[in-house]
């Protein structure tokens, strides 16, 4: 088995990278990633002598590129994780979100049609569901909930989940999607909500809370992910979209009240910021069809996920500290002044 991994350089896509070598040492995985600021070549050095693994750095969106991987490769699968993924980015710039997240979804899947494919996986997110309000708790996303988007981000990633679905109903493409809450773990980009937090903490710098903190995100140990794609690729059903949450809602200013008692941090760090721009209120996930079809559960409590999670950002200090030494600063800078 031949499987191409795009962005497996990134967060979510690495952890699953080393998932699959563990997990399958018959399996070769080529990992297709254009190392935007958000791919680190560093977090894949452990597998970089696997001889099941190659790493190909090339863009999604280079259609002659990728119809030459797939000529080589011969790929039996392909995972699609590669994307602009940040919200906020997304807000300031849109375009490059369109352009990945879009048009690289397509020449993937243009790919997949020319050369045979015995599944096209795509990675998508609970955003494309927009979100649900405070009060009503009883309300969850289901497979069946409209898309309803609300970020330039969300709306790519809904694009996409839509090209993916018409690939199926128009070419049979064999595709499934996946759609997955807040992941949180290591190698976790310190752009992202909690590894900001821990690294923040760390150096004795405010903690931005934005808005009043009162946002609510379902958060999920990056490993549950994987082991959900894992499922899906082999034994989810064509054609099919399965939600992927382990209902661990949780406020953000809580999750930032955590960490700072976590590390040993006082809570006066935390300062207020400006809400972001039409800010998603909750998301939570109904994840009854992979419970029910694949017998997916979540294996991490989130008591014992953010604990390990502090661990490593403690231990590889020098992963998160080089990016934030770097080009970050100039982002942070922009989003959050010079504080
Ligand atoms: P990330 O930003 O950490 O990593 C993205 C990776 O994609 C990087 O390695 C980057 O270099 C690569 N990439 C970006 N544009 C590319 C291009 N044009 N060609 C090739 N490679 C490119 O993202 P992540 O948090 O690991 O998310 C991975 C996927 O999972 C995304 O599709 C995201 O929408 C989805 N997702 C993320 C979460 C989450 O909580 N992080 C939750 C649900 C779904
Ligand atoms: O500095 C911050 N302060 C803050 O209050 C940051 C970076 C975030 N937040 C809030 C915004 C959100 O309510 O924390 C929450 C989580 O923010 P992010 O980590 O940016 O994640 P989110 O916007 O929820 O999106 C994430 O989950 C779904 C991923 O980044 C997406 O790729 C995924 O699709």
């Amino acid at each position: 088995m031949t499987i191409i991994v795009t962005g497996g350089a990134g967060f979510i896509g690495s952890n699953f990278v080393f998932h699959m070598l563990n997990k399958y040492p018959d399996y070769r995985i080529i990992c297709l990633d254009c190392l935007t600021y958000a791919g680190n070549l560093s977090t894949l050095a452990p597998v970089m002598d696997n001889p099941n693994f190659r790493f190909v750095k090339e863009d999604i969106t280079n259609r002659e590129a990728v119809y030459k991987l797939f000529e080589e490769e011969k790929p039996d699968m392909v995972v699609n994780f590669a994307a602009e993924s940040h919200v906020d980015r997304s807000i300031e710039d849109p375009e490059v979100f369109l352009r990945t997240n879009i048009m690289g979804t397509a020449v993937l899947m243009d790919a997949c049609r020319k050369y045979g494919i015995k599944r096209y996986h795509q990675v998508s997110t609970d955003e494309v569901y927009g979100d649900l309000p405070l009060d009503r708790p009883d309300l969850f996303f289901t497979e069946e909930t409209p898309i309803h988007t609300s970020s330039p981000y969300s709306s790519s990633k809904a694009s996409a989940d839509l090209l993916v679905l018409a690939y199926h109903r128009t070419y049979g493409l064999p595709v499934t999607i996946s759609r997955c809450s807040n992941n949180y773990g290591p190698y976790h980009f310190p752009e992202k909500l909690i590894p900001l937090m821990i690294a923040n903490a760390l150096n004795d710098k405010p903690l931005p809370v934005y808005g009043k903190g009162e946002n609510v995100r379902d958060w999920l140990y990056v490993e549950d992910h994987c082991r959900a794609i894992d499922l899906i690729i082999h034994n989810g059903r064509v054609g099919e979209v399965y939600n992927v949450g382990g209902h661990n809602e949780m406020t953000n200013i809580d999750i930032v009240k955590i960490i700072c008692k976590e590390l040993g941090k006082p809570e006066s760090l935390i300062t207020y910021v400006a809400d972001r721009k039409g800010h998603d209120m909750r998301y939570a996930i109904d994840p009854t069809k992979i419970h029910n079809e694949l017998g997916w559960l979540p294996e991490t409590k989130f008591a014992d996920g953010i604990k390990k999670t502090i661990k490593w950002y403690l231990d590889n200090k020098e992963w998160w500290e080089t990016i934030i030494s770097g080009e970050y600063q100039n982002y942070y800078e922009k989003m959050y002044g010079n504080r």
